[in-house]
Parts: C-alpha cells; sequence; structure tokens
C-alpha cells in the first residue's frame, strides 16, 4: 500500500510534464548538414590571394610567368594568422593554386611551383607554414584552386581531371584538416588554346574521399555558394536554399541575382558566401596602399554580408615581402574594433520576451530561450501557426540601434515576412520590415529610446522558429552625405555610414536635425540649390553642411548633331548628368572645328553654360576642349554667337567643370559648343563628360 501510494504520488508529480511534453518541430524543406551549421557560424574569415601576380602586378597572371618572379623576402605565415586571429577572423583561404597554375606548394603534378622559383632556394612551402600556423592561432584552414590552369599542359585534353584531381588529393591530405575547399568556376583557355571540360563529380569525390567534412564552394555549392558579386553584399532577401539541378558552376551558374537572393523553394541547402576584397584587386599591388577600404565601408560589408545570411570572405593580399601591409592590418583593427563595441554587450540578455505563441504552450519552447545567448535552445509555435509576436521587455528606457535575429537552421529556414517595432511610450511603432531572416540577420537603424521591442513574425513557410533575438547600442560612426542627381531629376543622397539621419532643404535654408529626413531618391528637376547633412547621436553631432547647385535636369534634351564621322562615344552621354561617362569624337576625325548641337526641348534664357572634362584617370584628358566657341539658336538654322574663341585657362592642368557666365541673357532652344583647339598639342580630337546651360541670375 505504502509502495503504491508512494507509486501515484510520483506519477502525478511527473505526470503534467510527460502528458504536455510537446515534441520539436521536424525539419522543413532542405536543412544544413551538421557541418554547414558549424561553417555558418564560423561567419567572417580572411581570404588571401597570393603567387606571381604579387610581383608581376597582374590581376590574371598566363602562366609563362618566370617562377625568378617569385621571391618574397620576409614571408611570414604567422603574422597572417596573427592578424587574422587578432581581426576576430575564424579562418584562413588561400590560393593555394590561382588560374596561372603556380602551386604554392612543391606539388609534385606541376613544373610551375614555389620549388622552381628562388624563395628558400626552392625548399620552402607555404601551404605547410600558413596549415602551421593557423593550428597554432586557433583557425581553420582552407584552399582555393582553380581547375583553370594557363600554365599545364594537358589542361584542356582529358587527362588534365585526373592530373587536377591528383593535385586535390595531395594537397588534401598533406596539410590536416581543410574546412573549406574553394573552387573558382573561371573556365578559360590553356597553354594549348584550348578548354578543358572539367570533371566535377570526380573533382568533388576526391575531396570528400580525403576531407569528409570540407565544405565546397562554387557558384552551386554544395557546401556554399557565391553571393553573385565581388562586393561583399547578399540580397537583403537571402534564401540559404538553391535550385541546383540543370546548373553548374562557371558558365552554367545559376543568374548572378538568384546567386544573391537564393530560392525561396530552392531544393538544396547551399548557403551565401560574400567574398570581396580590402583593395580595388583581389592580388597586393603597390599602387594599392592607399585604396584600403575605409571602416565605413567595411562595416556596411559586414552588415550587408554577415547581417544577411551569409558569411563574409575578407580578401587581404599578402605583399611582396610576405607579409600583410601595415595599411591593411591597421583597418582590420578599426574594424576589430567597431565590431566589438557594437556586439558586446547584448541589452536583450536574460530579459522578458512575452511570445503570442509558444509551441504545446511548453515552457521549453518559450521566448525566455531567445535572450538566453545559447543559439542551440529556441522558441517554436505549433505547426500549423505561420504569425506570431514577440514582445523583448527592456525593463527601463533603453537607446539601442541594433536589432540582431536568428533562426533556428537545424530546423531549415522557415520566415519570409517579418517587421520590429518599438514602444513610443503609447504605442508601437514600425521601424523596419524585412523578408528573411536565416541564420543571422542584423538590422540598423538610428539610435532611438525605448523600453520595448516588438518583432511581428508576419509570414513563414512552416511554423516560425528563432534561437536569438539581441538589441545592441552601437557607436555611430559619421560620414558627410553625398548628393547626386540623374538625367531625371532624381535627386540621390548617400552616406558611407549606415547609423546616420541625413537631413535635406531644397530652399537654400540649412538643413537642421528637424529638416526633411531623407528616406529616398525625390525629383527636383530644376534649377536650385540641395543642402544636406549627417547626424548621429539623436542629432548631438553632425557632419558638414554639403550643398549642390543644380540647373535645369536635362530632360528630354538631345543632341542634334556632333562632328564625327564613327560616334566613337555615344555623344547623348555628355548630357546624361554622370560625369563618369563621356562622348569623345571618333579615331579618323574631321579637322578643327569639332561641334556638338543640343536640343534643349524649349525655349531657355541662357545666362551661361558649362563643360565637365573626361574625370576618367584611365582615359586622362583626350579631346579635352581648350579653345572653343558658344552659339545660341532658336530654330536650330540661325546662330547667335555668343563667345568666339575663348579659352578654358587652366583646364589641363585642372580638369574640372568650367562655368562661364555671359554678361547678358540669350533666349533659345539649340546651343552649339565648338571646339578649336585640344588641350594636347597636336591632337584633333574633342570629347565632353558633360556639357549644360546655366539659367539662373
Ligand atoms: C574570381 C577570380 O577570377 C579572381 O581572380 C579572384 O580569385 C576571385 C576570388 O575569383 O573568379
Amino acid at each position: 500500500m505504502k509502495y503504491f501510494l508512494s507509486l501515484v504520488l510520483v506519477c502525478s508529480f511527473f505526470y503534467p510534464l510527460i502528458g504536455q511534453q510537446a515534441n520539436p518541430p521536424a525539419p522543413f524543406g532542405p536543412v544544413p548538414t551538421p557541418q554547414q551549421v558549424d561553417w555558418q557560424q564560423l561567419e567572417y574569415y580572411m581570404f588571401i590571394h597570393f603567387g606571381p601576380n604579387t610581383f608581376t602586378d597582374l590581376e590574371w597572371g598566363h602562366g609563362d610567368e618566370d617562377p625568378d618572379v617569385f621571391n618574397p623576402t620576409n614571408l611570414d605565415a604567422r603574422q597572417w594568422a596573427r592578424i587574422a586571429r587578432d581581426a576576430g577572423m575564424k579562418a584562413i583561404i588561400i590560393t593555394a593554386k590561382h588560374h596561372d597554375g603556380f602551386c604554392l606548394w612543391p606539388s609534385e603534378f606541376s613544373t610551375h611551383t614555389v620549388r622552381e622559383s628562388p624563395w628558400k632556394n626552392g625548399e620552402g612551402d607555404i601551404l605547410r607554414e600558413l596549415s602551421e600556423a593557423c593550428k597554432e592561432y586557433g583557425l581553420k584552414f582552407g584552399v582555393y584552386l582553380s581547375p583553370w590552369d594557363m600554365n599545364h599542359p594537358a589542361y584542356g585534353t582529358p587527362e588534365y581531371n585526373q592530373i587536377f584531381a591528383n593535385t586535390l588529393e595531395e594537397v588534401l591530405t598533406s596539410y590536416g584538416e581543410v574546412f573549406e575547399t574553394w573552387f573558382d568556376g573561371a573556365n578559360g583557355e590553356g597553354p594549348n588554346g584550348k578548354r578543358q571540360e572539367y570533371d566535377w563529380d570526380l573533382f568533388h569525390e576526391t575531396v570528400f574521399r580525403h576531407q569528409p567534412n570540407t565544405i565546397i564552394f562554387s557558384d552551386i555549392g554544395p557546401g556554399t555558394r557565391w553571393v553573385g558579386n565581388e562586393r561583399g553584399f547578399a540580397g537583403e532577401t537571402n534564401w540559404s536554399t538553391l535550385n541546383i539541378r540543370g546548373f553548374g558552376p562557371g558558365v552554367n551558374a545559376p543568374a548572378q541575382q538568384v546567386l544573391n537572393e537564393g530560392n525561396e523553394d530552392g531544393e538544396a541547402w547551399v548557403p551565401a558566401e560574400s567574398d570581396v576584397s580590402i583593395r580595388p584587386g583581389w592580388f597586393y599591388s603597390p599602387s594599392t596602399d592607399d585604396k584600403v577600404k575605409s571602416l565605413n565601408h567595411l562595416l556596411q560589408i559586414y552588415y550587408g554580408s554577415v547581417g544577411r545570411n551569409s558569411n563574409l570572405l575578407l580578401n587581404v593580399p599578402v605583399d611582396r615581402r610576405g607579409l600583410i601591409h601595415p595599411a591593411d592590418s591597421a583597418r582590420l583593427m578599426e574594424l576589430r574594433e567597431a565590431l566589438d563595441a557594437s556586439f558586446t554587450n547584448n541589452l536583450a540578455l536574460g530579459k522578458a520576451v512575452e511570445a503570442s505563441r509558444v509551441r504545446g504552450e511548453q515552457d521549453q519552447f518559450g521566448g525566455r530561450w531567445l535572450t538566453d545567448g545559447d543559439y542551440s535552445t529556441y522558441w517554436a509555435v505549433d505547426d500549423d501557426v505561420r504569425k506570431a509576436s514577440l514582445t523583448l521587455d527592456l525593463g527601463e528606457e533603453t537607446e539601442i540601434n541594433r536589432v540582431v535575429l536568428q533562426e533556428y537552421i537545424p530546423l531549415g529556414q522557415r520566415i519570409k515576412a517579418f517587421n520590429v517595432e518599438v514602444w513610443n511610450g503609447k504605442q508601437f511603432v514600425e521601424i523596419d520590415r524585412q523578408t528573411t531572416i536565416g541564420y543571422k540577420r542584423i538590422l540598423v537603424f538610428p539610435t532611438l529610446t525605448t523600453s520595448k521591442v516588438r518583432v511581428n513574425i508576419l509570414d513563414s513557410k512552416a511554423s516560425p522558429t528563432l534561437a536569438e533575438l539581441a538589441v545592441y547600442r552601437a557607436p555611430e560612426m559619421l560620414a558627410q552625405p553625398s548628393i547626386i542627381r540623374d538625367k531625371d531629376g532624381k535627386v540621390t543622397i548617400s552616406s558611407e555610414s549606415l547609423d546616420a539621419v541625413i537631413t535635406y532643404t531644397t530652399d537654400g535654408s540649412e538643413p537642421g536635425f528637424n529638416a526633411a529626413r531623407y528616406t529616398g531618391a525625390f525629383d527636383f528637376p530644376g534649377a536650385g540649390t540641395v543642402k544636406a547633412k549627417a547626424f548621429i547621436d539623436q542629432g548631438e553631432q553632425y557632419s558638414e553642411t554639403v550643398a549642390v547647385d543644380f540647373d535645369i535636369a536635362p530632360i528630354r534634351w538631345n543632341v542634334v548633331s556632333v562632328t564625327s564621322s564613327g560616334m566613337r562615344m555615344g555623344s547623348s552621354r555628355a548630357i546624361d548628368s554622370n560625369p563618369g561617362t563621356f562622348w569623345h569624337t571618333a579615331d579618323d576625325d574631321q579637322p578643327f572645328p569639332h561641334q556638338i548641337t543640343v536640343d534643349l526641348g524649349r525655349d531657355l534664357e541662357i545666362h551661361g553654360f558649362f563643360y565637365t572634362p573626361i574625370q576618367h584617370s584611365q582615359f586622362s584628358n583626350s579631346g579635352t576642349i581648350y579653345q572653343y566657341s558658344f552659339l545660341v539658336s532658336k530654330d536650330g538654322k540661325n546662330w547667335e554667337k555668343v563667345i568666339d574663341k575663348g579659352t578654358f585657362a587652366n583646364i589641363k592642368n585642372s580638369p574640372v567643370q568650367q562655368r562661364i557666365r555671359f554678361d547678358d541673357a540669350y533666349h533659345g532652344r539649340y546651343i552649339q559648343i565648338v571646339s578649336h583647339a585640344s588641350v594636347n598639342d597636336g591632337e584633333v580630337a574633342t570629347s565632353a563628360a558633360e556639357i549644360g546651360v546655366i539659367t539662373k541670375h
């Protein structure tokens, strides 16, 4: 009896728990492998492009370079690994073999390797040095191997596929664990002028035989996919699922936009990896020492990749000494500091979250798991639920400017639409509305003060799950805005800083914090001044005011004639409001004078004109007008000469926009600029980046 009673007591004590225990949601759609889940959590790691191109100043070597050029004076792979670790990166991927075929290890399947170079008298092995340095600094090690090989004599023949597989085997069995194997899909001509038909099945089988846990990168994975650009930005909508059937790496890849955004109902789990270089090129060049991307630019890239459900592979090219240049390492440390200062203090940690729906009403799937700082626990809802709200109570008025959301991806990517609202003391107001979340989504918004944040899941492919909801108050970055207007009179204001609130005016007044907020491009086709200013710290800190004077936009303007037999560069580029493009006469041009005649579409009161010479450094000042005449006409037939043989005085040394004002106003619908001489002696050519009229007094 005693025994029976205690059994009843024990059972009734446990019964409620056992009885209401809800099962976790079943995985939905394609899900990541455990290796892909681990890989996704690396988030940020280093790419290193290094090889003969580093010494020859090329982006693509041709495979015929003398191995003697490869001779770093001070190579230290431990310096690379130390910098990567200090930068907060979790791994390094190196170009073991780029398109020139040069192997950074003494491969027995090539005669174009470090062994043939003078570096360490041909005894060196960069993969050995780097893989050991990675171990020492707690980093994972990965390799980029280009199947395209402009050096190998067998490239373009069936034998080459096996040779490449042997190469893979050699690399993947000699240097310990390789976390990622990076396949470039490029497929150009080899030394015999032939292309190779790649045997991807053989390559993949070889890779997995020796490195079963590696993540294979290519346009279509299978481990991770190219993000569709080399700028470092994933789509705002970014599914980790992709349709791969019928596609291949390289020429057979899905469209770049598809790679950028994934496919909502894609058949395979192939998450995006964003590869981008910290400098303009992938390989080191002394000419880019002063062109390392700014901190603001790198932060934009971080939020555009890691903040949009993609990993970030940031290239830091090693220099000719075999070291990371101080300009790059200094910038990486600034980035690390900015990210630490932004994301160390999660203001939501341990705070209460009220969930409108909870799976089986069970605590094990409740809102509190969103703020426990542990990715392996998650909030979930019943299978038939597609919408829900999560209200985070910060307990007191708190300054915030970042919200981070993470889906629990082992169960698949589910959420299709969500918004975030904050409590303003009276009601919730929306601050952002987006589509996908995935492994990680970071929302950036100007600093605000609130006590409650509400996340509404608005639509989901299956019952939503979320592992984490975090909020932060990141230090804000200030950057001066820039103002541009297109041919149709639409003004765009941008700022390198994602934190800044931008205000603007169009009436000449000073833009204060309470002036109109810039939220998107606006029409401003007439003459006038647009002023803009960037604010952070709720208006406490601000940039200089930027002002741009516009005259009427060239809407419906037409070039009616130009001197040029061939129109080498389209003449409409001289009136497209884009100083980055230009018109240039054909090479077989007629002798001076040259002219360009524009129909302004209607009669205007003309007080002057402007001429912007070519701004493109590559074309320097070819065809820049030195001596000019300017004519006006009402009907395009009878012309009035306003200026006869004037000169743009210092235009050769200072190729900036020239603004010429007339003593009197002229009325006309047609204008003609005549060139009598170029700035270059003996040159018979004319060009213009922009021309236009001044209609303001
Ligand atoms: C591209 C290559 O052609 C570039 O040289 C660079 O290696 C980049 C990461 O991938 O496809």
